[in-house]
């Protein structure tokens, strides 16, 4: 098989995000020079630093006051979207969250989600299971910033800045057995808010997972934020997964709990419907959804329609953890 080996960044200059969010060519030389990675607070005053506060008057925000600010994080530029962020009002009011409704219209209702105290527990196949304080992991890995794209497999597509730290540095924390060969990823039960918890008819818990060999891929992340801010609830705050090369149905919300495991989890939408929406899931623009095409996708905000790239136009990241795997069924 041929895989896409274009580099991010060979992008047509019409594409090209716009202006205030894009790095200067200079700090992106300085940014790689470091190892494009956290850099300690006293160089976090160069113009490449960024750090938005919570503006109260955005309706689809908590209370501030109800969610502590995060720690400074800066963009990391070897993730390069090629193409515009999405306008902030459309990531955040247009969603798929069914604990709070099947409808892309809950972020008012996942609004009342409290997000703090937040734990997570990791536990099962791992050398030191722990419970950790949502605050006091952000605090001892530290946030960056990063600009991915985001497929949904019913072809709508963002492009947006999570803030958060990979899923490897958690990994690394609590050191996976030889013998663990996947995650599972369990969304909390928050039955007063999560409203659809009702519906009995859906498998809750939200389960979704990955292999080991995917969560210790560079691009698998953990956001806390989004924009700079605190991560929505409606986005899956205060803590959830995004695997930008795979369908966006993956990337479980909200967070409670990680458990190793030598057993491929079982998911909630493999559950529901495995002939549509399997295990593997990576995007392809040339294998249909039973019910539509995938060849193309809505951008959110624009509503421009743009070609699917294969694993989502992250190929030359990606495309290797696939090379023995040619008997699954890798793209739905
Ligand atoms: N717990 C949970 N996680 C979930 C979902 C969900 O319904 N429940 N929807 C998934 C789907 S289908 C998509 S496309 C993304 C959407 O994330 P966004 O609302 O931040 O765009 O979240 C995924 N994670
Ligand atoms: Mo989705």
């Amino acid at each position: 098989m041929r895989i896409h080996r274009k580099r991010g960044w060979e992008i047509p200059e019409s594409q090209v995000t716009p202006e205030p969010l894009v790095l200067s060519r200079r700090a992106l030389i300085a940014a790689a020079g470091a190892g494009a990675m956290l850099l300690p607070a006293a160089k976090a005053k160069a113009q490449w630093f960024f750090r938005r506060e919570q503006t109260p008057t955005d309706p689809w925000m908590r209370n501030p006051a109800e969610t502590p600010d995060l720690p400074p994080a800066m963009r990391n530029p070897r993730y390069q979207p090629g193409r515009a962020i999405s306008p902030e009002r459309e990531p955040v009011t247009y969603n798929n969250f069914y604990e709070f409704g099947s409808s892309k219209d809950v972020w008012s209702t996942a609004l009342r989600m409290p997000m703090r105290p937040w734990t997570i527990q990791v536990d099962g196949m791992v050398e030191e299971p722990a419970t950790f304080d949502l605050d006091d992991l952000i605090r001892r890995i530290g946030l960056e910033e990063r600009v991915y794209r985001l497929r949904c497999v019913e072809a709508w597509a963002m492009t947006v800045p999570w803030t958060g730290f990979p899923l490897a540095r958690l990994m690394d924390i609590v050191r996976p057995l030889g013998s663990a060969k996947y995650l599972r990823f369990e969304t909390a039960q928050k039955p007063e808010a999560m409203v659809a918890l009702r519906q009995s008819w859906y498998p809750w818990p939200h389960i979704e997972g990955c292999t080991v060999e995917e969560a210790a891929n560079e691009l698998a992340f953990m956001p806390v934020g989004l924009f700079g801010k605190p991560l929505p609830p409606q986005n899956g705050g205060p803590f959830r997964v995004v695997f930008p090369w795979k369908y966006g149905f993956k990337s479980g919300k909200s967070i409670a709990r990680i458990t190793l495991t030598d057993q491929r989890p079982r998911s909630f939408w493999e559950t529901l419907q495995g002939s549509e929406y399997g295990f593997w899931a990576n995007v392809n623009p040339e294998v249909p959804h039973p019910r539509w095409s995938q060849a193309t996708e809505r951008l959110i905000g624009t509503n421009e329609r743009v070609p699917t790239r294969l694993f989502n136009g992250y190929g030359e990241f990606v495309a290797g953890l696939y090379t023995n795997l040619q008997n699954e069924r890798l793209w739905a």
